[in-house]
């Protein structure tokens, strides 16, 4: 059978649909934007650079466990799968994994369109035997849509969530997210899923108010993206970046404070701030390793293997079904 070895479906969301949700979050009592409105370009390589900072240790200890345990991560996974990667950004990590996994093909997701475009051609220049379907889509509106293409051996479907992305769900919607994946791959199938570790709030805390100030101005970007993107009249010079580790919630906030009253003209609406007002941007939810085993088994998984660095920082779990 011949396929075409790169494929690409658009599905980015409208920019209706983008404006619903500011304005509902802005609207609310307790003012909130939500986290994947981050990821725009310019959003997407504040990112990156962030990963980049000695503060941020998840990136690189996630890539440590990959590079350190990629052939046994392969073995307990077994080649020819379909790899279904949600939210794959760069798809720097997997990379980690394509020459010991092998799979049958593999999908990225992402929402922001050109950045997905980029590594994917890069990963065709990098892997060319690898066949793959890249997809445009904001896959926290679901998984449902993802059919592989028809490419012949493929075992099982394997969902790869690295990055602690699942830590930016609440919880009732990281256990959604799981089922939703748990039905995708199906009997059989599988997750390999990256999740940032419970430690000391104090490296927590660095890492989310890094020195050179690649988080704040992350922050801050969401509403110069709003601005661009649905004509509002912010001035993010008017607005403060916090991030802290809420010990009781187990998990690191990120918010917008408001630097005095002001109002903000957005679609037709008026968006009062009071002095010292917060927008929340972002939760991090951070698990020990037996929580998270207990909220997949929750999600229907069987318990498998998992992989830390040596510091205890950062885990990497497989579960199968
Ligand atoms: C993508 N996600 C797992 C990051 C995190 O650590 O929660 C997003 C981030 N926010 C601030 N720094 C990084």
């Amino acid at each position: 059978m011949t396929v075409r070895r790169i494929r690409f479906t658009d599905r980015e969301p409208a920019q209706a649909d983008i404006l619903e949700e500011v304005l509902s979050g802005l609207l609310s009592p307790k003012k909130r934007l939500p986290p994947k409105l981050f990821y725009d370009k310019r959003g997407s390589e504040l990112f990156e650079a962030i990963c980049e900072t000695p503060e941020y240790y998840p990136t690189r200890t996630e890539i440590g466990i990959l590079r350190d345990y990629a052939a046994e991560i392969a073995e307990t996974i077994g080649r020819n799968c379909i790899l279904v990667e949600p939210g794959s950004g760069n798809s720097q990590k997997v990379q980690l994994l394509l020459e010991t996994l092998r799979p049958a093909v593999y999908m990225p997701m992402d929402i922001s369109k050109d950045h997905l475009k980029t590594s994917v051609q890069a990963l065709g220049a990098t892997f060319p035997w690898l066949h793959v379907h890249a997809m445009c889509v904001d896959y926290s509106a679901g998984l449902e849509p993802v059919e592989p293409p028809p490419v012949s051996g493929a075992s099982k479907k394997v969902v790869f969530f690295p990055g602690s992305t699942i830590g930016n769900f609440e919880p009732g919607d990281a256990l959604a997210f799981l089922r939703r994946v748990a039905s995708l791959v199906g009997p059989g199938g599988g997750l390999l899923i990256g999740v940032d570790l419970k430690k000391d709030p104090t490296v927590l805390h660095q890492a989310y108010n890094d020195a050179q100030g690649l988080t704040r101005e992350f922050n801050l970007n969401m509403l110069h993206r709003i601005n661009a993107e649905l004509d509002a009249d912010f001035d993010p010079g008017r607005f403060y970046h916090y991030a802290f580790y809420n010990p009781r919630e187990s998990r690191i906030e990120m918010h917008l404070i408001s630097r005095g009253a002001q109002e903000i003209h957005l679609a037709g609406a008026v968006l009062r701030f009071a002095d010292g007002e917060s927008v929340h941007t972002e939760n991090s939810y951070k698990y020990t390793v037996e929580e998270f085993r207990k909220l997949a088994r929750t999600a229907g998984f069987r318990v498998g293997s998992h992989w830390l660095d040596d510091g205890k920082l950062f885990s990497i779990h497989y579960f199968d079904l």
